[in-house]
């Protein structure tokens, strides 16, 4: 396959390209206003969120390679993306992740040993969690985009005030449900949130081959709904656009579309090659080495003198022992049984499943070939 180059650069050239909203520039350096409305312990807040994030993402990957997990879809280079919008929300607040975004997740209260358990193939890991509005992650591509539509339009009949939001990536803005969930959220005022992180490919389709729109933010005009662009690897950036977004929904001003622009470092899965479809190069030194989120949240902190290495060992160190702690927890759940994907499906067992389930259970019998 021709490699297509990274369609995604574009949008931090500043040639004609559409419009952007930043604070934080890839140098640390503060160009935008944050109106006091973020101080120094949200920063702080804001910073280990990421580094939590990475560290569980590199230890996921780890663990698929070691064969004791099974594939995983990391999301390292979104974390100001998915922290960001996570941090804006209130407990109440419904979520409805992906596949990718197990990290906004975390975030919102998701707990470490749940995701393990999701991506340990263990139908534990897709309950969700007691007292959270966390919904098990989509793989389905835009499916829940709709599901979070009916929760903010329950939320707004019942007279509760909390937002719901729907993550996707900018390939779920190729499906019917996309249209669907922002036309009937459109025309209810619903209080949802579309957070769109747009990191530039469908699994190997970049956005360029995929839709004749400039931006994602620019569809919300169809449907007479406010939309925004913003530079998802600044963290201040985003958690600015989605407290926004929540205010406006609240005040009974309906729904918005966010468009994160952000960038995944890794493959789609592990499953995945991506040096099949991207310039290692452009990922290496466009993204991780000069618009990395985090490097550029820890730049600014540095300036301020509120953050050194110190306290980033103490935390790191500290993370890593949770982490530990949850991966524990998970390692020690029974292995999990293939025949009870089909208990969670239907609340009554439909024949067809029922045949399946017969047939899964013969080849488990005679065993499975290694
Ligand atoms: C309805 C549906 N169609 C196709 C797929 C196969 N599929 C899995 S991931 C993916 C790409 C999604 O890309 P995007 O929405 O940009 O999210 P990202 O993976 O980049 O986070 C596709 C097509 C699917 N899971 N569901």
């Amino acid at each position: 396959m021709e490699k297509t180059g990274n369609p995604i650069m574009k949008a931090y050239s500043n040639e004609g390209e559409p419009e952007m909203f930043r604070v934080l520039t890839p140098d640390g350096e503060i160009v935008g206003t944050i109106d006091g409305k973020i101080d120094k312990s949200l920063m702080l807040k804001m910073y280990e969120s990421m580094l939590l994030l990475r560290t569980f993402d590199r230890k996921s990957i780890n663990l698929q390679r070691q064969g004791r997990m099974g594939t995983y879809a990391p999301f390292e280079g979104q974390e100001a993306s998915q922290a960001g919008s996570a941090l804006a929300l209130s407990a109440g607040d419904w979520m409805f992740p992906t596949y990718r975004d197990h990290g906004a997740a975390i975030i919102h209260g998701q707990e470490l040993y749940r995701v393990f358990l999701y991506w340990m193939a263990h139908f534990e890991g897709s309950i969700c969690p007691e007292g959270k509005r966390i919904l098990p992650p989509s793989v389905p591509i835009a499916t829940q985009m709709v599901h979070a539509v009916g929760t903010a339009w329950a939320s707004k009949i019942k007279g509760e005030k909390n937002v719901s939001i729907a993550y996707f990536g900018d390939g779920a803005t190729s499906e019917g449900d996309f249209h669907e969930a922002l036309n009937f959220a459109g025309v209810y005022k619903t209080p949802t949130i579309f957070f769109c992180q747009n990191n530039g490919y469908a699994i190997s389709v970049p956005f360029e081959k995929q839709s004749a729109s400039k931006t994602i933010s620019q569809r919300a005009a169809a449907y007479d709904i406010h939309g925004v662009r913003v530079d998802g690897n600044d963290i201040f950036a985003v958690w600015l656009t989605v407290k926004e977004a929540v205010e406006r929904a609240l005040k009974g001003e309906g729904p918005t579309l966010i468009e994160a622009i952000t960038f995944r470092y890794g493959a789609h899965t592990t499953a995945d090659n991506p040096n099949i479809y991207r310039d290692q190069d452009e990922v290496s030194t466009f993204w991780r080495e000069n618009r990395d989120p985090i490097t550029r949240l820890k730049k600014y902190l540095n300036k301020e003198g509120y953050w050194n290495e110190e306290q980033e060992g103490m935390v790191l160190k500290q993370f890593n022992e949770l982490i530990d702690a949850h991966l524990q927890k998970a390692e020690g759940y029974p292995k999990s049984n293939p025949l009870e994907m089909f208990k969670h499906v239907y609340a009554e067992e439909s024949w067809h499943l029922k045949e399946q389930k017969q047939e899964l259970n013969q080849i488990l019998k005679k065993g499975v070939k290694k």
